[in-house]
């Protein structure tokens, strides 16, 4: 007998509304919901591999201890937790609660208890050494909105946009900003049909591109002296939006001065992009009348990426783009509590400079969290303070965190490290226990995380008052021993005798007032959805009406409205922030483009469609396109180099060379080499014939500790100078070393 049932896809962030088709227990089909009210039948090949994942050879189905010389036998959840236990408080009693850190990678946001257990158990031994992706991913946005100041009603709607701009994402591929969750490509597609402009600032003629009105296809890292251009262009044109700056922001007069030296000349030389299509640009952006311009990975990767993140959001500001007083709330809360907001400013805050200070590199905490990016040092540099015991949850920093080398000298030297991971993924095979989880049709799930990101940034998240539950729908496989994520930390509480305090909070969410921490129980372990109970507390809708609509449902409320500014409010956007505009002033100050002679081409990320950062390799279905990450390069550099597509070529920076395999791409700028990253998995053995099979590691040509943002700490990922030849070892596909 085969059942049917509505459920969250949790392969990706977009978290789709599917159905699975479950049969003696197994998933054996899943599809698109046409009768999901937000989702509308979408999936896409990830999501299809649910069908697959529960019986997949790759999937670890008992935890793993490592015996020795890089051999791991399995061992029960709760043997592993006991000396887990035991070790850690060995740890903490000889070198204090900073030596143990933590890492909550990409799919530890998937499983909404996850990381809040986490953060408990972290508070409750007391240790501030909390690490995620942030900070290797976007970490401009949180430090940017910090300085700037946040709009309390958010920005203005996708659905409603008459000019939306899109500075380095690719929402068709990625499906995560610049568009909604909810089948953003098919969204983008029918906005420009019924007339929306859209603007790309991208190296590359993406999918997103090729719908653009306009696109600046310039040089990467120049997005600081684009977006000056633009705004220089608008305020000499007088295109801003006069009434509402002078109700709620300050600094116009200053940013004005900044930018003045960012002529279209001056920016069509820098950026190479023609100096008409940036005024053209910053014309159809600002005439709107509605939209909002956002940020991916791109700028936010390349040098500056705060400063870029920061003159995106003055442009915003300086147009208007900000939802006002009478206008409909787009997402009063669902799973979250009511929200019904003002047409205010809330002020800036500190971007960085306080928190826990990292003992490298004088960073601090920031807006946007611990540097990830210097986590490694601080476990290679000895002395007090020194991080001895990691625990990773649904991350993988040996794929992952930029400079391979370093990555791999500290997870090597670590005393304790443990990732829950439901492979043996890189980091798995170097961890002296790696915990196997349920997986996501194996637990109940709700769209929290994702109705929580818009509180992250701006252009994520619902732009409806849209919810979803799902209950498990199937038991792991018979002879199997997982865990979920949380249950891990709480079992590893008991038996250190702590007591856990939950926060309805995520490391990305604003505080909600209505978040005190509610004591767990100690005694017996809850289940997930008594957590999930807790973690929604207060929510506009009760978990219990979310879970008599199991194809998820839109809470409308007509009269969300936002409201008018409190009289009393006296808080202002800034425009004017002395240390980005300081920074600014360096981009005019510093030289057209530095190490071109011995670099003289420049490394860019892109996203592969099928694959999801390290996930999905195992998966016949998602390999069918790209078994690896290829070199991308305009055709006309190959053909320079004298490289045929399929050809190796090598790829060296200042820190480090790599083999990649060539492959053509008309729509790139001619000079790079876009590459995506988490491939490769761990060096070793015959290089050329890896590469073909594995991929190569792209951050092995990005230190960590030369070229880094002072506040977020964020490496150099985009725009990374690189130089390119066609490698010596020519072995055709297959053919044996
Ligand atoms: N299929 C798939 N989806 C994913 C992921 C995945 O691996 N696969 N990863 C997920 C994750 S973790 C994230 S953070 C998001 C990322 O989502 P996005 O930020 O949308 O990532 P990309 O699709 O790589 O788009 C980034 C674009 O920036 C451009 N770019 C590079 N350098 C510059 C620059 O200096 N300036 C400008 N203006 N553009 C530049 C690149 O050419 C590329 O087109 O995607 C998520 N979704
Ligand atoms: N050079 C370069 N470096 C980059 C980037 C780049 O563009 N260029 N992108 C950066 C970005 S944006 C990000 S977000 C980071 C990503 O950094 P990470 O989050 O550290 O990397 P992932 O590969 O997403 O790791 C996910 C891990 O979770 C495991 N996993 C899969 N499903 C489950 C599950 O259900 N439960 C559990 N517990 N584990 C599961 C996978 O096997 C994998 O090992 O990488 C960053 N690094
Ligand atoms: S877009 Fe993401 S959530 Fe939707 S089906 Fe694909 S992997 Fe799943
Ligand atoms: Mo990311």
């Amino acid at each position: 007998m085969t059942e049917v049932h509505p459920t969250i896809c949790r392969v990706c962030a977009a978290h789709c509304g599917i159905l699975a088709e479950v049969a003696g227990g197994r998933i054996v089909a899943v599809a698109g919901d046409r009768d999901n009210p937000l989702y509308r039948g979408y999936i896409c090949p990830k999501g299809r591999t649910l069908a697959e994942q529960q019986n997949h050879p790759a999937r670890l189905l008992h935890s793993m201890k490592h015996a020795q010389d890089g051999v791991h036998a399995p061992i029960t959840h709760g043997q592993a937790i006991d000396e887990i236990a035991a070790r850690l408080q060995e740890i903490l009693a000889r070198h204090g609660p900073r030596a143990v850190a933590i890492y909550t990678g990409t799919y530890a946001y998937m499983y909404p208890a996850a990381a809040p257990v986490a953060m408990a158990w972290m508070n409750a031994i007391g240790s501030p050494m909390r690490f995620a992706p942030a900070t290797i991913d976007k970490p401009g946005k949180g430090i940017a909105m910090a300085l700037h100041g946040r709009w309390e009603a958010g920005p203005q709607t996708f659905d409603a946009a008459d000019a939306w701009m899109i500075v380095g994402a690719n929402p068709p591929a990625s499906r995560s900003i610049g568009a909604p969750p909810n089948n953003g490509a098919g969204q983008l597609h029918q906005a420009v049909r019924r007339g929306m402009q859209l603007v790309v600032i991208d190296p590359r003629r993406t999918e997103t591109a090729r719908l653009a009105t306009v696109h600046l296809q310039g040089r990467p890292g120049q997005d600081p002296a684009i977006l000056a251009g633009m705004l220089r262009v608008i305020l000499a044109e007088g295109r801003h939006d006069r009434d509402f700056l002078t109700a709620n922001a300050q600094g116009l007069d200053r940013l004005a001065a900044a930018v003045e030296p960012f002529t279209p000349d001056v920016v069509a030389r820098r950026a190479d992009v023609p100096a008409e299509l940036l005024v053209r640009a910053a014309r159809i952006f600002a005439n709107g009348p509605r939209g909002f311009a956002v940020a991916g990975t791109g700028p936010n990767m390349a040098p500056r990426g705060t400063l870029s993140e920061y003159l995106l959001l003055c442009l915003n500001t300086v147009c208007g783009r900000w939802l006002r007083a009478g206008e409909r709330v787009p997402n009063p809360g669902v799973l979250m509590p009511a929200f019904l907001p003002r047409a205010q400013a809330v002020a800036p805050v500190p971007g960085w400079g306080f928190g826990e200070q990292m003992r490298v590199r004088g960073l601090t905490m920031s807006a946007a969290g611990l540097p990830t990016a210097a986590l490694a040092e601080e476990i290679l540099l000895e002395g007090e303070g020194k991080v001895r015991a990691l625990i990773c949850v649904g991350g993988n920093p040996v794929a992952a965190w930029p400079d391979q080398q370093k990555t791999l000298e500290a997870m090597r030297r670590l005393d304790l490290l443990v990732t829950i991971d439901c492979e043996m993924s890189a980091t798995a095979r170097l961890a002296h226990y790696v915990i196997a989880p349920r997986l996501s049709l194996e637990q109940p799930g709700i769209t929290l995380p994702v109705e929580t990101l818009s509180g992250y940034a701006y252009g994520m998240g619902y732009e409806a008052p849209y919810a979803q539950y799902a209950p498990a729908l199937v038991d792991p496989p018979a002879g199997s021993d997982v865990v979920e994520d949380w249950e891990f930390f709480h079992g590893l509480a008991q038996r250190m005798g702590l007591s856990l305090s939950l926060q309805a909070a995520y490391p990305w969410m604003p505080a909600t007032g209505a978040a005190e921490p509610v004591a767990l129980d100690m005694e017996h372990r809850p289940t997930t959805d008594d957590l999930l109970e807790l973690l929604t507390r207060g929510s506009r809708i009760p978990l219990a009406e979310l879970r008599s609509h199991p194809h998820g449902q839109v809470f409308g409320d007509g009269s969300a409205t936002v409201r008018p500014k409190d009289p009393a409010c006296t808080a202002r956007l800034e425009l004017a922030d002395p240390a980005m505009l300081e920074e600014l002033g360096e981009v005019v100050r510093e030289a057209d483009d530095d190490e071109a002679r011995e670099f003289p081409y420049r490394l860019i990320p892109r996203r592969l469609p099928d694959v999801y950062n390290s996930f999905g390799r195992s998966y016949a279905l998602l390999v069918r396109k790209f078994r690896t990450n290829p070199a991308f390069m305009h055709p006309d550099d190959l053909a320079a180099l004298g490289v045929r597509y399929g050809e190796l070529v090598e790829i060296r920076s200042n820190h480090g060379t790599i083999l990649g395999v060539a492959a053509a791409d008309a729509g790139l700028r001619r000079g790079l080499v876009s590459m995506s990253h988490a491939f490769g998995d761990l060096p070793g053995g015959d290089e050329e014939e890896r590469v073909r099979s594995v991929g190569s590691t792209i951050s092995r040509l990005i230190p960590v500790d030369r070229d880094f943002d002072p506040h977020s700490g964020m490496p150099r990922m985009s725009a990374v100078p690189v130089n390119v030849r066609r490698h010596a070892v020519q072995r055709p596909a297959g053919e044996p070393a």
